[in-house]
Order: structure tokens, then C-alpha cells, then sequence
């Protein structure tokens, strides 16, 4: 039986530069690392909230934590990063490498933080770009629009754990074997489907959206299931396999959206567009949003192209 690892994937198709094999190899040690703590959580104390409260104003949980210093350890350990921006720090985190490193990350260490006690699939999301040249800031260093991204992934930890990575040249997943300890390729490729099946919106909200969110969401309903868990990641991932919409708008709480550019739209736009797909905020494509905050948020419709293309043209 032939078998590819990702370390040997990413080696085979000499990615835009052998840093970038490097920089994924070494996420997906830290992937390794999370899903040791994920799977024992309930027996080792880490479950609930950690008593913070996130620059979002979200309620952290231990887990998140944990995930945040682990991807912070062993990146800052393997020394190509120079800035790091995460769902977990309030300001760019600058290593001990920073003149040396070429690279920066922003990363939401443990998506879908309100499942993280009940055993529901939650995820790690990356996003990679070359330090910026013109930067005076540490922060300008992390603001840079989405099409400079020169890769971007997630791990979910489901009911297996699965890697999803593009470097610009398609996408790729990956399935841990606990066995051997190794992420092996089991998704070669990937292209959304062309006939979507799902739908993905949190239905509660519908009351508090515009009304050109309620009446789209209404001709969903019609030729779509509904499948929503609650992170994005898991969404995500399941209607990047089999064709659909994730959408997260402006409610009257949330005027911005919820979800956060730089490290939840941004990485899962480029993969989406990168399977085919597209990503938009209603008016513009995601990756091409300037940003100007750490923390910015943005309302999310992120799928398959017919889909995404009929919310930007419904009135
Ligand atoms: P998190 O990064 O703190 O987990 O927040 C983001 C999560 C997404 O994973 C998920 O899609 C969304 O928030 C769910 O929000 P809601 O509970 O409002 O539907
Ligand atoms: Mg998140």
C-alpha cells in the first residue's frame, strides 16, 4: 500500500519556496500537539471557561488557551516567524527571531470555542504572508489584504482530524493516522461540488438581519438543507466536500458581523477560491478587503460560486 505523509507531500510539490514546506510541517506538529489535548480534555481538567475575556469580548475557554501557547511555542521554537497575530492576543506578538524570520501568521488557535465542552468538532485556522517591506509598524505587518496570503489551511478535530492547506496551487487535506502518528494525504485536489447541498446560517439570527438576508435566506431554505454546528471550521469543511453556503451577516448586534477578517475570513476565502468557490462580504470579495484593525470583523458568505454569486446580485 502506498501512502503519502504530508512532509512528503509538501516536499513533492516544491511549494513556492522550501520555506513554506517548512512552515506547514511545522503547523502541522503544533495540529498534533492541540489534538492530544482535544481528545483528553474531559480527563484532564481543561474544559470550561479560563475566567478571560478576548479583545473580541468573547469568553475564553482553557482550551483556547492552550491552543493559543502551543502554536506560539513551537512556531516562535522553529524560528521562521517574525509577528504573530492571534484570535487569543490583543497586539501583534513579535518573536525573538523577528529581524532574522521572513514571515507572519495570524491564526485562530481553537475555532468554535462554544464546542469545545460538548465534543462537537472544533478547528485551528492559519493564515501566512511575508513580513511587509513597507511596514512601520508591528501592526502593519499583520494588515495586509487577503490575495497577499502565500498560504493558509485549518486543522478540525472531528471525529477524525483532518489538514486543509493551499499554497496557491489547490487544495489539499490530509487525515491523521493515530497509528503511525502521521497526516496522510486523503484529499487530493479538492473542488467544490457543483450542485450545493447545504446551507449554513445560524437561523436564530434571522430576526435580527436586513431584510435582503431574510428573503435569501428564504429561497435557501426551498432548494437547500440546513446544516449549521457552530464552528466554522466544521461548516466550512463539510461544504467544501459537499457544496454550499456559509453565512455569517451583519445583524443589528453585530453591524460588522461576528467573525473576524484576518483570521477566519481571510485563510477560508483563499482556500474556497482556490476549490473553485467564492468568498464575499456582500459587496466585496474578502480578499481584497484593506484591513485596518487586528480584531476587524466582517460579515462572511463563503461557498460554492453560484451561491455566493446570487446573494451579491439579490436586492
Ligand atoms: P470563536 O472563534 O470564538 O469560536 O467564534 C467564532 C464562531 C465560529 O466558529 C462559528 O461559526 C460562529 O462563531 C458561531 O456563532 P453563533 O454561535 O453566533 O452562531
Ligand atoms: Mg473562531
Amino acid at each position: 500500500m502506498s501512502i503519502v505523509t504530508i512532509e512528503k507531500h509538501i516536499i513533492d510539490h516544491a511549494l513556492t519556496s522550501n520555506d513554506i514546506s517548512h512552515i506547514l510541517y511545522d503547523i502541522n506538529v503544533a495540529a498534533k500537539l492541540i489534538r492530544q489535548q482535544v481528545i483528553r480534555a474531559g480527563l484532564t481538567n481543561l474544559c470550561g471557561v479560563s475566567g478571560h475575556v478576548n479583545e473580541s469580548g468573547e469568553v475564553v475557554q482553557r482550551l483556547d488557551i492552550l491552543a493559543n501557547t502551543i502554536i506560539k511555542d513551537t512556531l516562535s521554537n522553529h524560528q521562521r516567524f517574525s509577528f504573530m497575530g492571534s484570535e487569543e492576543e490583543s497586539a501583534v506578538v513579535q518573536t525573538d527571531t523577528y529581524e532574522t524570520s521572513d514571515y507572519v501568521i495570524l491564526f485562530d488557535p481553537l475555532d468554535g470555542s462554544s464546542n469545545i465542552d460538548v465534543n462537537v468538532s472544533v478547528g485551528t485556522i492559519f493564515s501566512i504572508f511575508k513580513k511587509n517591506p513597507q511596514a512601520n509598524t508591528l501592526l502593519d505587518h499583520c494588515l495586509q489584504t487577503g490575495v497577499q496570503q502565500i498560504a493558509a489551511g485549518y486543522v478540525i478535530y472531528g471525529s477524525s482530524v483532518v489538514m486543509v492547506y493551499t499554497a496557491g496551487n489547490g487544495v489539499y487535506g490530509f487525515t491523521y493516522d493515530p497509528g503511525i502518528g502521521e497526516f496522510i494525504l486523503s484529499h487530493e485536489n479538492i473542488r467544490i461540488p457543483d450542485s450545493p447541498m447545504y446551507y449554513s446560517v445560524n437561523e436564530a439570527l434571522f430576526n435580527a438581519c436586513d431584510s435582503r438576508n431574510q428573503r435569501f435566506i428564504q429561497t435557501l431554505r426551498e432548494s437547500l438543507s440546513l446544516r449549521y454546528v457552530g464552528s466554522l471550521v466544521a461548516d466550512f469543511h463539510r461544504n467544501l466536500l459537499k457544496g454550499g453556503i456559509y453565512m455569517y451577516p451583519a445583524t443589528r448586534q453585530s453591524p460588522r458581523g461576528k467573525l473576524r477578517l484576518l483570521y477566519e475570513a481571510n485563510p477560508l476565502a483563499f482556500i474556497c477560491e482556490q476549490a473553485g468557490g467564492l468568498a464575499t462580504d456582500g459587496c466585496n470579495r474578502i480578499l481584497s478587503i484593506e484591513p485596518t484593525e487586528l480584531h476587524q470583523r466582517v460579515p462572511l458568505y463563503l461557498g460554492s460560486a453560484a451561491l455566493v454569486n446570487a446573494y451579491t446580485q439579490f436586492n
